[in-house]
């Protein structure tokens, strides 16, 4: 069975002004399309066929790099898009909250390790939280890479994760990475990071 294209769960502008409509439009039907296509050619007569991108993703050093370069692609966005909302933005509750003050000390100090990694990623990458052991950290990867993957140098679960590719950001902010991120924050679902949390721990 062949993997498709997630369906974008709002409008193209429903994340402006901090996500373009153009960006998204781009990203989700150009880009990722192309992940997708791309992983199901890399795939094609394959036993990984038959299993779910997590499965590919926990093994991937035994794949061949198109199918790390788009599987991975097809996993983050597939995450990216449902980890943003309208409307979003604030601060989590509960559990996740809790555990935040717990890894980090604060809120306010998770925000600050998560801009971090996100504006020290050289080049193409993603920044993520993630939980490894039960507990929350911050980490990077490059290119579509993510920590799921047996390869990352940080290996967990994610639940967040920022894309920081140029093409996620370039036609709002040019070479402002950090603005992105800091508008970023203002699209963050904390409810679906939290279902995230509770499903990963
Ligand atoms: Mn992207």
């Amino acid at each position: 069975m062949a993997f498709e294209l997630p369906k974008l769960p709002y409008a193209y502008n429903a994340l402006e002004p901090h996500v373009d409509a153009k960006t998204m439009e781009i990203h989700h039907s150009k880009h990722h399309q192309a992940y997708v296509t791309n992983l199901n050619n890399a795939i094609a007569g394959t036993d990984a066929e038959k299993l779910s991108i997590e499965e590919i993703c926990k093994n991937i050093s035994k794949y061949p790099m198109p199918v790390r370069n788009n599987g991975g692609g097809h996993f983050n966005h597939s995450l990216f898009w449902t980890i943003m909302a309208p409307g979003a933005g604030g601060e989590p509750t509960g559990d996740l909250a809790a555990a935040i003050n717990s890894a980090f000390g604060s809120f306010a100090e998770f925000k600050t390790q998560f801009a971090a990694a996100a504006a020290t990623r050289f080049g193409s990458g993603w920044a993520w939280l993630i939980v490894k052991d039960g507990k929350l950290a911050v980490s990077s990867t490059p290119n579509q890479d993510n920590p799921l993957m047996d390869v990352a140098e940080v290996k967990g679960t994610p639940i967040l994760g920022i894309d920081v590719w140029e093409h996620a950001y370039y036609l709002n902010y040019q070479n402002r990475r950090p603005d992105y991120v800091t508008a970023f924050w203002n699209v963050i679902s904390w409810p679906e990071v939290a279902k995230r949390f509770s499903a990963a721990k």
